[in-house]
């Protein structure tokens, strides 16, 4: 396995730290014990953590009023991969990397996947792009794409998505998570459910395309870039399209399209009653998509949707493995460290909610006693696993202190000399 960081300095960093990682792990392991846990049970669990990572957060993001390029940005799609080869090397928790074309449409997708797989990286959902024009399109987007008035917008926007398909599955992809910003700024600027009879039909088009073993996601959010009414707004209307389209039609939640305030764990319960579950884009909000770091606003919120997740595992069993993936956009931040600790905030969750005695919460729920319910929840989140996600790390070659060791490499440094920007090019691909 090639590694972009010389591994002689993880082992290096982590040598340094072990002794004070052991003590903290042995001290957690004792009251973990005490409540009847087994803290190797649980550090094995966070081993199997993965989430995947935006391609197009390993470049600076920006708003519409400015993006400020930070040094040795990914100019193409291999710089963005060696970028997340990093954040895998160092986290051991993001092996898969979730791609959006046009943006990482590349001549050569063999030696894509050559790159990947010798980076320990495969290819996880596909993101299609409907939602801005390119250079030579013959059909604008200003007014819509699946659900557009016009035909032939429709039908450009279903190629895409078919093209979208062909391109993932010569990367070993999946799956294939369509989100359209088409909507209306002003009441009557079309007929609502004549815009969401169209996208159905579009969605039928590119659901025929999909490989028997692929899924679809169909990602809803609130507003933006519509101010009046989106066609797929809400989980409701996301419910009854996958419902509609078939088995291989999913819903996806990504935790910024809501409504400030909005349950999303009970969205997420629901959802997964149903049998529509299909993944995530995880990221932190504080009004609109603001698109910030996994848990870095509402961390209990991120620790509610896991304490879900693990109701219906308990339920289903493992049958159920929802897709995780990171959407997030950062624009004051070294994008390699946001992900990384984001990808273990994430992680985080996912272990603190291994954490609840399920047991005691459904005699407590049963028997109304609301405070120990809560409690019972409240002393999974208060637990610092800390010890364990880094013990996890250090077991998979990882490094114990990801920032640290990544600063100490000098990388970000190295690849500012290394990648001169290139004209035109934009490293992210958001803005
Ligand atoms: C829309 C969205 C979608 C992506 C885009 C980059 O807000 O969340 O998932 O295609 O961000
Ligand atoms: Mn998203």
């Amino acid at each position: 396995m090639d590694k972009v960081i010389d591994h002689g300095q993880v082992a290096e960093h982590n040598a340094k730290l072990q002794q004070n990682l052991d003590a903290d792990y042995a001290a957690l392991g004792s009251i973990l014990a005490r409540r009847g846990q087994d803290i190797e049970q649980l550090t094995a669990k966070a081993q199997t953590f993965a989430v995947a990572l935006p391609s197009w957060g390993v470049g600076t993001g920006g708003t519409r009023f400015a993006r400020f390029p930070g040094k040795g940005e990914p100019r193409d799609v291999m710089e963005k991969l060696e970028d997340c080869a990093v954040i895998h090397q160092l986290t051991q928790a993001t092996p898969t990397v979730s791609l959006h074309f046009p943006w990482d449409k590349s001549s050569d997708p063999a030696a894509m996947r050559e790159f990947a797989s010798k980076h320990g990286l495969g290819f996880d959902t596909v993101n299609s792009n409907t939602f801005q024009d390119q250079a030579n399109q013959e059909q604008t987007y200003k007014f819509g794409s699946l659900t557009a008035n016009a035909k032939a917008v429709r039908e450009q926007a279903v190629a895409h998505n078919i093209e979208c398909i062909e391109l993932g599955r010569a990367l070993g992809s999946k799956g294939l998570t369509v989100w359209v910003g088409d909507g209306a700024n002003f009441p009557g600027q079309h007929n609502l459910r004549g815009a969401l009879e169209r996208y159905l039909d579009s969605m039928r088009d590119i659901y025929k395309a999909l490989p028997a073993d692929w899924l679809m996601y169909i990602e809803h959010k609130l507003f933006e870039p519509a101010f009046y009414a989106t066609t797929i707004a809400d989980w409701g209307t996301s419910y009854a399209c996958a419902n509609e389209l078939g088995p291989k039609a999913k819903c996806l939640v990504d935790l910024g399209h809501h409504a400030p305030n909005t349950n999303i764990e009970m969205i997420v319960a629901r959802l997964a009653q149903f049998g529509k579950l299909g993944g995530f884009h995880f990221n932190d909000s504080k009004y609109g998509d603001d698109d910030l770091d996994s848990g870095s606003i509402n961390p209990f919120q991120l620790f509610l949707i896991f304490n879900e997740l693990a109701d219906v595992a308990q339920r289903d069993g493992d049958a159920f493995k929802p897709s995780y993936m990171l959407d997030q956009s950062h624009n004051v931040t070294d994008p390699i460290e946001s992900l990384m600790s984001s990808a273990i905030e994430v992680q985080r969750s996912f272990v603190q909610s291994a954490l609840v005695d399920r047991k005691a919460l459904s005699a407590y729920q049963e028997n109304n006693d609301v405070l120990l319910a809560a409690q019972t929840l409240k002393q999974a989140f208060r637990t610092d696993v800390s010890p364990i996600l880094a013990m996890a790390r250090a077991r998979s070659g990882a490094a114990i202190d990801p920032v640290a060791c990544y600063r100490a490499t000098g990388y970000r440094e190295k690849q500012a000399t290394l990648r001169p920007p290139k004209a035109g090019a934009s490293g992210s691909g958001i803005v």
